[in-house]
């Protein structure tokens, strides 16, 4: 009866071998059958009974089946194992004969991409691109600009100052003084380029950013000119139409004087941590170039006059792209860059 039933495992067990999908049903199938508590082992638990002669012949019938059951297991793990091996190098063949693959291509930084686009339009507009140096004259930086020793449109642009008496340029205005003296009216200029100020950072206020400025000086220039300009410059970067209001702004160097300030696009003009609440965002100062001002640069205001604009151009990308803080675009951060 011992023996049948064992005869009867063998075929269950031999079935279930070739049945084995894959590696953890065949170790499934060992323990069921092999195991310390598998079929095999309480056959063997119940030869005890048997009469002497009837053990060993069972006993001998149980070990063949066993070590036959062992050779049909082993030889199927290697055939898994086979292919297991011939699969992974087939998923990890590498042709050594192909050349390696360069270097990531790099991009321009967003910044740098839409100052590129802001001088394309104004040389189109018959303007020249000009750039002055990060580290001013304190003349240059604020007398020039009728902004004396005392006055207190220096405390808004608190700065760094260097030994020596210079200082790290607070706005791209002094290259409007370099212009003026180098180039003489009419002059139509921009000046891109990297400011500097002592300032508490935040979403939308960093120490180190960008502006670009712009000047016009010719005859006979009226505010009609500086708001066709404002508004070709910013339809030509959002192209669309964008939400701007124009107040009086307080800058010695004009007069009179504006703030544009642009509906924010972060929040739809809800009110974010970039717009400090208030929907608006500060992002083109400008005005009529004071007469003290052209004067100084040797300019005569009874026969000429002009504008200017000084545009945020970092918190310009950030309206662009919906960057909804300033800190991201200097964080160096790849994930952030390889985005533009
Ligand atoms: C000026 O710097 C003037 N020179 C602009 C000007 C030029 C006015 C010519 C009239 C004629 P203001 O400090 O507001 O102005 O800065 C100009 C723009 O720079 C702001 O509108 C804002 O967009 C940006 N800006 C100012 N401070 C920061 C800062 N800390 N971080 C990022 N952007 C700033």
């Amino acid at each position: 009866m011992l023996e049948a039933k064992l005869e009867s495992l063998a075929e269950e067990a031999r079935r279930a071998v070739a049945a084995a999908a894959e590696a953890a049903e065949l170790e499934a199938v060992r323990v069921r059958y092999l195991g310390r508590k598998g079929e095999l082992s309480q056959i063997s638990r119940q030869m005890g009974k048997l009469a002497p002669e009837e053990r060993a012949r069972i006993g001998r019938l149980l070990n063949t089946v066993k070590r036959e059951l062992e050779e049909l297991l082993d030889e199927r793990k290697r055939r898994f194992d086979e292919e297991a091996l011939r699969a992974r190098l087939e998923s990890e063949w590498v042709d050594l004969t192909l050349p390696a693959p360069g270097p990531r291509p790099g991009s321009l930084h967003p910044v740098t991409q839409i100052q590129a686009e802001i001088e394309d339009l104004f040389v189109s507009l018959g303007f020249t691109v000009l750039s002055g140096p990060e580290v001013e004259t304190e003349y240059n930086n604020f007398d020039a600009l009728n902004i004396p020793p005392e006055h207190p449109a220096r405390d808004v642009q608190d700065t760094f100052w260097v030994e020596g008496g210079n200082l790290l340029r607070t706005h791209t205005s002094p290259v409007q003084v370099r212009g003026m003296e180098r180039l003489g009216p009419p002059l139509r200029m921009i000046a891109p380029g990297r400011v500097f100020r002592n300032e508490e950072v935040d979403a939308s206020h960093e120490h180190t950013f960008y502006q670009l400025e712009g000047m016009m000086v010719d005859r006979d220039v009226s505010i009609g000119h500086l708001i066709y300009f404002m508004k070709t410059l910013l339809s030509a970067i959002f192209h669309r139409d964008v939400t701007v209001r124009l107040r009086p702004g307080y800058f010695p160097f004009v007069e009179p004087g504006f703030e544009l300030d642009i509906h924010c696009l972060i929040c739809g003009g809800k009110g974010c941590s970039v717009c400090k609440q208030s929907g608006w965002l500060e992002l083109l100062p400008c005005g009529l170039v004071h007469p003290n001002v052209l004067r100084m640069s040797g300019i005569d205001p009874e026969e000429w006059n002009g504008f200017a604009f000084g545009l945020g151009l970092t918190r310009l990308v950030m309206m662009r792209y919906a960057i909804d803080d300033i800190r991201l675009l200097q964080s160096g951060d790849l994930r952030f860059l390889t985005q533009f």
